[in-house]
C-alpha cells in the first residue's frame, strides 16, 4: 500500500471528521496499534490508518483477524467523542452500520449486521468491527478498527473459518476495487459518527433494525461463562440486545463480553 492508495481514497472525499489525515502502510502488526501510537503523539480526531497486510490483526476477546496482503481493507480510525458520548457497544454499531451502508452503496450486495460486530453476506462473515477504548485526562479515546474481505475467497482462507466467511468479490462474482470501498467506508463512518454525536439514537436504531440479521432469530450466546438461549426481540444502541429466554423472561446484553455460539 502506498501514497497512491491514500490519494485515490481521498479523491472526491468530503468528510468532516473521519479521514482528516490518512496514513497507508504496507505492513503493520495491527492498524489499531498504529493508531494508538499516533494518539499518544496527539494525532487529530478522525486520523485513519490503512494497511496492506497485518501480521497480527486483532479480533475480539483475544481472537485473531486474518489480514492477508492486498486482499482487504484493514483500517482503524481515532475518535475522541465528547463526555459520555462514546460507549464501546454504541461505537461498534456505528462501525457496523457504516460498513453495511458502504457495501450496499458501492456493490448493491445485501449486507446485514450480525450482532454484535459482524457484517455478513448470505450468512457468511465479510467484515468485522473491533472497538478499543482508553481513558485519558482529557477524556475518552476510542479506536474503531474495521476489517473487510474484498478480494480472494473461501479457497484462500484458513480452514478454521473458510466455510463461514466470504469476500465482496466472491459474493459479487466480479472484482471489487478496494479504494472505492475504502472511500465509501470513510464517508459512511463520518455520516454515522455525526448522527451519533448529535445524539440521534432513534436514527441509529431504525437503520440498525433494518439491517439486523439477528433481530427475530433464535440464538445461543455466552456471557462470562454462562450460556443463554432465546429469541431476539429487539436491538437498541442503549439497551443492547433483548433476548426472550425460554421461561419468558427478557434479558438485555450489551455485547462487550458476549460470544454468539449459535445464530438461527
Ligand atoms: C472481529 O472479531 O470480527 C473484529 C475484526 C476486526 C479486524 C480489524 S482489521 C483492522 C483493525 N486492526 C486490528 O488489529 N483489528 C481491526 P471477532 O468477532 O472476534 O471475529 C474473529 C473471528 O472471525 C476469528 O476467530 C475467525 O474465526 C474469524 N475470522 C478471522 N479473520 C477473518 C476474516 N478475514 N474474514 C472472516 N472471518 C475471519
Amino acid at each position: 500500500m502506498s501514497a497512491s492508495f491514500s490519494k485515490k481514497v481521498r479523491q472526491g472525499l468530503k468528510t468532516q471528521i473521519v479521514g482528516r489525515e490518512i496514513h497507508a502502510h504496507k505492513l503493520v502488526v495491527s492498524t489499531n496499534d498504529v493508531i494508538w501510537e499516533l494518539a499518544d503523539r496527539g494525532a487529530a480526531e478522525g486520523t485513519v490508518v490503512f494497511a496492506d497486510e497485518q501480521t497480527r490483526g486483532r479480533g475480539r476477546l483475544g481472537r485473531t483477524w486474518w489480514s492477508p496482503r492486498g486482499q482487504g481493507i484493514w483500517m482503524s480510525v481515532l475518535l475522541r467523542p465528547p463526555a459520555r458520548g462514546g460507549s464501546v457497544p454504541m461505537t461498534t454499531v456505528v462501525g457496523a452500520l457504516a460498513v453495511a451502508d458502504a457495501i450496499l452503496a458501492e456493490t448493491r450486495l445485501p449486507a446485514r449486521i450480525r450482532w454484535p460486530n459482524d457484517v455478513i453476506l448470505d450468512g457468511k462473515k465479510v467484515a468485522g468491527v473491533l472497538v478499543e477504548a482508553r481513558e485519558r485526562p482529557a477524556g475518552r479515546e476510542l479506536v474503531l478498527g474495521i476489517g473487510i474481505n474484498v478480494l480472494g475467497g473461501q479457497s484462500d482462507m484458513p480452514s478454521e473459518f473458510a466455510g463461514l466467511a466470504t469476500s465482496l468479490s466472491e459474493a459479487a462474482g466480479r472484482e471489487i476495487e478496494r479504494t472505492a470501498i475504502a472511500r465509501a467506508l470513510l464517508r459512511e463512518l463520518d455520516r454515522w459518527y455525526q448522527i451519533k454525536l448529535e445524539g440521534n439514537a432513534d436514527a441509529v436504531n431504525e437503520r440498525w433494525r433494518e439491517l439486523s440479521a439477528t433481530l427475530g432469530s433464535r440464538i445461543v450466546l455466552e456471557e462470562q461463562g454462562r450460556r443463554y438461549e432465546g429469541d431476539v426481540i429487539d436491538v437498541d444502541v442503549r439497551l443492547g440486545l433483548a433476548l426472550r429466554l425460554s421461561r419468558g423472561t427478557i434479558r438485555n446484553f450489551r455485547g462487550e463480553h458476549v460470544s454468539v455460539l449459535r445464530h438461527g
